[in-house]
C-alpha cells in the first residue's frame, strides 16, 4: 500500500508491513501523529508508540496490543484503532473532545520478538525471546514480570512454562520500557491492555481476590463498555476482576498499572471464545476492532469525565 487508505484492514500483516504502516501514518497526519520510540526490544527491535495529541502538556491515555505475541487479533485491531483516530478527530464530536484533552499513547507490537517469530518459526509463540541463562527453553511472559506481587500465585518459575515470570521483576526489556515511560510521563490517566483471547473486560486485582478499591466504579465502568461493545454485533462478554473473572495471575501489567494510581486500569481478552482462539479468522479483524472500539470510547469518556 501507499497510503494508509489502501491498507488492508481485513488481513493479518508482518512486523515490516506494520511499521510501514505506522510510518505511513504519521507522515499523513503531521500535526496529529508522532512516532515515539520507548526502548528496545531484546532482538534490538524498536518499541515504536504512536502518540496522538493535539496540544502540549495533556494527560494521556494508554493502549498496548499484541504484548503476547499470538494474539494476532489484537495488533490487527491495533492497527485499526490507528486509523480510526485519525479519521475520527474533527468527524466525530465525542471523539473529538476527548483528543482535544487527553494524549493516546498506542502500542501496536508491544512484543515485537515474538511477532517476528510468531510469523518466521512457531504460530503459537506468546512470551519474549530472551534466553534464559541454565535453560533450553526461551522467552518470559510479559503479563508475569510487572513488579506487582512478582512472584505470586499464578506466575511460574519455570522458563520452560508459557507463565514464566522472568529472573525478576521487569527483567524484560519490552516491559521496562513501558514502565519507564509510565513513571515520566506521570499523567497517564487511563491504561488499558489488550489480550486475546476469551471475550472479557477486566480490571485488577489478579494477584489478590481483596477488591480494588475502585471496584464498584470499575465494575460499572465495565458494564457499560461491554454494553456498548454488543450492541454492534452482539458480541457477549463478560467482566469483572482479573482472580475472579479468569484466573489468579501474579505480575500482570493493570495489577502494576492500578498500584501506580492509575485508576482506569483494564484488560481485554478480544474474541473469540475458543472456537478459533489466537487463529481467529481474518474477516473478524474489522468486526473485533470496531466493537472494541465503542468499548474503548466508553472507558475513554468515562476518563474524561472523572
Ligand atoms: N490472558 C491473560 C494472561 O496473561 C490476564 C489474562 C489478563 C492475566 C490480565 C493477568 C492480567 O494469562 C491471555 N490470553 O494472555
Ligand atoms: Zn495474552
Amino acid at each position: 500500500p501507499r497510503s494508509t487508505d489502501d491498507f488492508v484492514y481485513s488481513a493479518y500483516h508482518d512486523l515490516n508491513s506494520i511499521y510501514s504502516f505506522m510510518d505511513m501514518l504519521v507522515a499523513e497526519n503531521g500535526n496529529l501523529v508522532s512516532k515515539i520510540v520507548i526502548g528496545k526490544s531484546y532482538e534490538k527491535r524498536p518499541l515504536n508508540v504512536l502518540k496522538f495529541s493535539t496540544g502540549a502538556n495533556r494527560p494521556g491515555i494508554w493502549i498496548d496490543t499484541g504484548i503476547h505475541s499470538r494474539e494476532w487479533v489484537t495488533q490487527a485491531s491495533g492497527i485499526w484503532f490507528a486509523k480510526k483516530i485519525v479519521t475520527d478527530y474533527r468527524r466525530d464530536p465525542i471523539f473529538t473532545d476527548i483528543l482535544n484533552k487527553y494524549d493516546i499513547f498506542l502500542e501496536i507490537v508491544t512484543n515485537p520478538d515474538g511477532y517476528a517469530y510468531t510469523h518466521s518459526s512457531d504460530r503459537m509463540w506468546r512470551k519474549t525471546r530472551k534466553p534464559n541463562p541454565g535453560s533450553s527453553c526461551v522467552g518470559v511472559d510479559p503479563n508475569r514480570n510487572w513488579d506487582a506481587r512478582f512472584g505470586g500465585g499464578g506466575s511460574s518459575n519455570n522458563p520452560c512454562t508459557e507463565t514464566y515470570r522472568g529472573p525478576s521483576a521487569h527483567s524484560e526489556s519490552e516491559v521496562k520500557a513501558i514502565v519507564d515511560f509510565v513513571k515520566s510521563h506521570g499523567k497517564i490517566k487511563a491504561f488499558v491492555s489488550i489480550h486475546s483471547y476469551s471475550q472479557m473486560l477486566l480490571y485488577p486485582y489478579g494477584y489478590t481476590r481483596t477488591p480494588a478499591k475502585d471496584q464498584a466504579e470499575l465494575h460499572e465502568l465495565a458494564r457499560k463498555a461491554i454494553s456498548e461493545l454488543q450492541s454492534l454485533y452482539n458480541t457477549s462478554y463478560r467482566y469483572g476482576s482479573i482472580i475472579t473473572t479468569i484466573y489468579q495471575a501474579s505480575g500482570g501489567t493493570i495489577d502494576w498499572t492500578y498500584d501506580q494510581g492509575i485508576k482506569y486500569s483494564y484488560t481485554f481478552e478480544l474474541r473469540d471464545t475458543g472456537r478459533y482462539g489466537f487463529i481467529l479468522p481474518a474477516n473478524q479483524i474489522v468486526p473485533t476492532a470496531q466493537e472494541t472500539w465503542l468499548a474503548l470510547m466508553a472507558i475513554m469518556e468515562h476518563t474524561k469525565n472523572n
